[in-house]
């Protein structure tokens, strides 16, 4: 409005304009406020609210209008279930009947992990608990169903505006015979970086308590001290605790013996010796040939006769059906599938009825035509076995090749990946997953963008301003690598910059959590539970953000509007649902079309 003023004074379009100018016209600041700004914004958030994020995406497709079909499921309790044996034996029976089943157990990641790598994490709650008691019912005989943890927490919060625990308590409600698994990132918790280690330990209870059955621990680096922590914390909480070595390189390739047989031995003993209730091997690129498979679990299970060994893969190259039977083969005794790959289909060996396979994997089918814009096969045509040269997980695949496609350098995604080879190697051949594949991923995206060759970024480390999360990795913010720091480079870039000596979370300060409560209190009322202390202390300003709590909007300076989303309404005739809201204190509705 100000500059619309300037445009029509006579004086400013007569070009008779002075340093007087503004004292002598105060009618340019009559300002007239733009109307409805808080009814436009209860419309937007409603929208958001009932048909999701409009995260702007480079592909055209749109959310297929098929309804999925939700397969029957027969009245009363589903069959007992591992959850029995686990909630009667607890943790350490668990496992031993795990170890005594005959044949293969599965774990289905359907809920978690495929959706976190094929549709960038975005399957929402209310498509989880449409299947969610027929699971429960056909397939009482898994091992786990894996569906929280991960990117799943941030996401939810940050783009699905949901409440993360709502979504643990509601399926655990409708799932009560199946274990759930979830995937911890050792000290980094559900989050990018390593918090205090009363963090973890109370993200870990609070978990328990809303009904967390397996916590799979990893660390980034498989930075023993990080991953003991998470252990303990999983322990501590009544958790069973599956330790996970992350998988990288290739066992059988003579020529890459930074991560060699004997690596993985090593490590497998400590996890051991620490107490894992189970061995998991994760394998979050998909680099696990049958081979290589063989090999690794057939020496894990000699070493370990005793000790449950799972397995964990992607499909990126296409190789994953073959690689998760070798390893069957060679002793594991769980493995994980989903609907869409490795497909649990091809398990025919599992006891697991064909019949509601097809029924699932029908229902998974036309949901998943609901994310189309998010799905990452919108861009990605086919398997790419070039994953064995860059190593990139699954999830970050995925991710990055959106993200080219993005910007309009779908053309440069072959050079990103390259680089990505270029930035590992630099950074002296890191395991990578969450959060370590970040940091080669931001570095690899650094040399893109600045045209920086490997030898180039070497010798002119001292003078390069890297991404911050590089620098970080570099001062030891979340661990140390196998292998150590490579050198000369870390010293070049960080010169005199603080380092962090040993276990990040040792150093620092705890989480006071009750100071943390009373901030919420203060802030959104006296509605706040455990678990929004958790999220908080895991995201501060996501959580802030999220329609869990209260928002505040500052359209302008002194005007600020306190919303608090409150309820969806049932589905009308006309398509539309009513979406409640508390603003400023008053009771506000609009009404939305629902369009998915
Ligand atoms: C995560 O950390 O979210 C992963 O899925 C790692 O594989
Ligand atoms: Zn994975």
């Amino acid at each position: 409005p100000f500059l619309q003023n300037v445009l029509s004074n006579n004086q400013f379009l007569n070009g008779t304009v002075d340093t007087q100018f503004i004292d002598e016209n105060p009618d340019l600041f009559n300002l007239k406020p733009v109307q409805n700004r808080a009814q436009k914004l209860l419309h937007y958030l409603g929208h958001v609210m009932v048909n999701g994020p409009t995260t702007p995406i480079p592909v055209k497709a749109k959310p297929s209008p098929i309804d999925p079909v939700i397969p029957p499921v027969p009245l009363g309790e589903p069959p007992v279930g591992f959850r029995d044996v686990l909630l009667r034996e607890g943790p350490d029976g668990f496992a031993k009947a795990v170890r005594a089943h005959q044949g293969l157990l599965l774990m289905d990641t359907t809920f978690r992990d495929a959706h976190q790598s094929l549709l960038a994490t975005r399957v929402r709650t209310h498509d989880l608990k449409r299947i969610a008691p027929f699971v429960a019912h056909s397939f009482s005989n898994l091992f786990s169903v894996e569906n929280w943890g991960g990117a799943t927490f941030d996401v939810a919060m940050r783009f699905l505006c949901e409440c993360p625990w709502k979504r643990l308590q509601e399926l655990r409600a409708l799932m009560p015979n199946v274990p759930f698994q979830m995937l911890l990132r050792g000290a980094n918790a559900v989050g990018y970086t390593n918090y205090p280690d009363n963090a973890v330990f109370k993200f870990c209870e609070v978990a328990k308590e809303n009904g967390m059955d397996i916590f799979r621990v990893f660390d980034s680096l498989n930075y023993l001290p990080n991953m003991l922590l998470g252990m303990e914390a999983a322990g501590a909480a009544g958790g069973v605790v599956e330790a996970a070595i992350s998988y990288t390189g290739d066992v059988s390739d003579p020529t890459r013996q930074k991560y060699s047989l004997d690596y993985y031995l090593k490590l497998a003993d400590e996890l051991v010796k620490a107490g894992t209730h189970i061995l998991c091997i994760k394998d979050m690129a998909g680099l696990l040939k049958p081979d290589s498979g063989r090999l690794l679990v057939g020496a894990l299970r000699d070493r370990f006769p005793n000790v449950p060994i799972h397995v964990h893969t992607h499909d990126t190259a296409g190789a994953g059906v073959a690689a998760m039977l070798a390893c069957a083969e060679a002793g594991a005794d769980i493995v994980d599938v989903a609907t869409i790959c490795p497909t649990m289909g091809h398990c025919v060996t599992c006891r697991i009825s064909l019949e509601k396979v097809f029924d699932y994997s029908e229902y998974w089918e036309v949901t998943r035509g609901l994310y189309a814009p998010f799905d990452c096969t919108a861009t990605m045509k086919s398997g790419n076995a070039d994953v064995y040269e860059n190593e990139i997980p699954g999830g970050q695949y995925t991710n990055l090749h959106f993200q080219a496609h993005s910007m309009g350098l779908g053309n440069k995604f072959k050079e990103v990946k390259k680089a990505y080879v270029e930035a590992n190697k630099l950074l002296g051949d890191l395991i990578k997953v969450t959060p370590s594949s970040k940091i080669v991923g931001d570095l690899a995206q650094f040399m893109v963008q600045n045209a920086l060759t490997r030898a180039e970024v070497e010798e002119r480390a001292d003078e390069l301003s890297f991404p911050l999360s590089v620098v970080e990795f570099l001062q030891g913010h979340i661990g140390i690598p196998h292998g150590g720091f490579p050198e000369p480079f870390r010293s070049k870039v960080l010169k005199s910059l603080p380092r962090v000596e040993g276990r990040p979370g040792a150093s620092l300060p705890p989480m006071d959590f009750q100071v943390l409560e009373k901030q919420l209190r203060d802030a959104h009322g006296d509605e706040i539970t455990p678990e929004d202390v958790m999220s908080a202390a895991m995201y501060p300003k996501i959580a802030e953000d999220s329609s869990t709590f209260l928002f505040a909007v500052e359209l302008e300076r002194g005007k600020t509007l306190h919303i608090k989303a409150l309820a969806l309404g049932d589905l009308n005739k006309a398509g539309q649902r009513e979406v409640f809201f508390e603003l400023n204190g008053q009771l506000r509705s609009v009404l939305v079309k629902d369009t998915v």
